[in-house]
């Protein structure tokens, strides 16, 4: 299955395994970035007239829509949408035997009256959809409803199939990054999240996917709080057969980051991938760490991270909503990997998600395997959950 937009020819590099390269400190980076924050500022001076010229010009409008027409490259094959399908059939399993299930009978009486919309609400809120999302999706329900004059159960239905789909697909307001044209020459992801929320084993999958598309990828290990956290990101590297930038553990990741993504420049590599810790040994707060990594990928790459991804791990349910709002006012997060969605009954978290952060679901994790990754389809999703 294609994620990756760009097909490429090259053979694959050897796995290496890269240790200390081209170690920068952090004073050196320091030093970097104050010299780059003056430079720039110069810039602007000399620039202010002719900047605002420019964006005196009206905005150019987009030409496409939701994966529209410049994407067909990417749209997903019969075949990857079968695949897609049953990834996302087999994910969502345990959310459709659990509560949300019973969804499916609550429309089999003629008409759907006003207890009904009740044992909706319970069933609902019991999924992890979360009371303001729940709300919103029976107001929505309830409009058309009442607009349409519609009052069977089939009907009704419908009705509620497509507000879900509508509430998930809201925030898809453009294709992630690896699906934008044209696609960044190196092309930088971020992974965020809390500790043991399944980073390192998505960053594996996707690297996986991506490498298969023709992608040269290489893995950036700046989770330096454990060592096994850096074994761990080389043991899938190896796996996956793609290269991995490590330093020792404890070092600072700052240094890991600015040599990955060195590494994959003047076209050495099409992606780079970031993984993150999910804690410090420091006491130094894990927001600023990350705003640091954030500012040092931005000194030779304004655009850059193209997305950060934070992973979070369904399992854990609305408290999942919190941590993403704590990483997104951090970091601007612009897109969420639900991970372990095979292994919870609460996949109604992906309403709570798009509704309440503004923010697309990119992928969903759906088993512990290189493969168990699947993009994420709003129809499918829904489809699968009311089936
Ligand atoms: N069932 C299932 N397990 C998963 C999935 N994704 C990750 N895991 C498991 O979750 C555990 C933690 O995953 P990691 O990738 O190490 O998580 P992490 O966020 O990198 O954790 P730290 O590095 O400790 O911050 C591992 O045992 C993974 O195999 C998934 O989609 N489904
Ligand atoms: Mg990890």
């Amino acid at each position: 299955m294609r994620f990756w937009r760009r097909k490429k020819q090259e053979e694959q590099p050897e796995v290496v395994v890269a240790e200390d390269e081209e170690y920068v400190s952090d004073e050196e980076i320091e030093a970097e970035l104050e010299a780059l924050a003056a430079e720039e500022e110069e810039e602007l001076d000399a620039g202010a007239e002719a900047l605002l010229i420019e964006t005196e010009a009206e905005p150019e409008e987009a030409e496409f829509g939701e994966y529209g027409d410049e994407y067909d490259d990417y749209e997903l094959t019969p075949e990857d949408r079968q695949i897609v399908h049953e990834q996302t059939n087999r994910a969502t399993e345990p959310t459709r035997r659990g509560l949300f299930g019973r969804i499916g009978g609550l429309f089999q009486r003629a008409d759907f009256d006003e207890e009904l919309y009740e044992e909706l609400e319970e069933i609902l809120l019991g999924s992890d959809v979360g009371l303001e999302t729940t709300e919103a999706i029976l107001a929505g329900v309830r409009k058309r409803v009442k607009d349409e004059g519609v009052k069977q159960g089939v009907q009704v239905r419908e009705i509620l199939r497509e507000e879900l789909i509508a509430i998930l697909q809201a925030p898809h307001r453009e294709p992630p990054a690896w699906a934008r044209v044209p696609v960044p020459e190196l092309l930088i992801l971020l992974v965020v999240g809390v500790n043991g929320a399944g980073k390192t084993t998505t960053i594996a999958k996707m690297a996986h996917a991506f490498k298969r598309d023709g992608a040269r990828v290489i893995l950036g290990a700046a989770d330096t709080f454990r060592a096994a956290a850096i074994d761990q990101l080389r043991v899938w590297g190896e796996r996956v057969g793609v290269r991995v930038v490590a330093h020792k553990p404890a070092s600072d990741p700052g240094a890991v980051v600015f040599d990955a993504v060195s590494a994959g420049e003047d076209g050495r590599a099409d992606i780079v991938i970031i993984d993150t810790a999910g804690r410090l040994h420091t006491k130094s707060n894990l927001m600023e760490e990350l705003k640091k990594i954030d500012r040092i990928v931005q000194r030779n790459h304004p655009d850059a991270p193209h997305e950060t991804l934070l992973v979070l791990d369904a399992t854990t349910g609305q408290n999942g909503l919190m941590q993403a709002r704590t990483f997104t006012e951090a970091v601007g997060v612009t897109g969420i990997v639900l991970a372990k969605l095979d292994g919870t009954a609460k996949g109604g978290i992906a309403f709570a998600i798009a509704h309440e952060l503004d923010l697309p679901v990119r992928f969903i994790g759906t088993g512990e395997r290189m493969d168990d990754l699947a993009p994420f389809d709003a129809r499918e999703f829904v489809d699968s959950l009311l089936a």
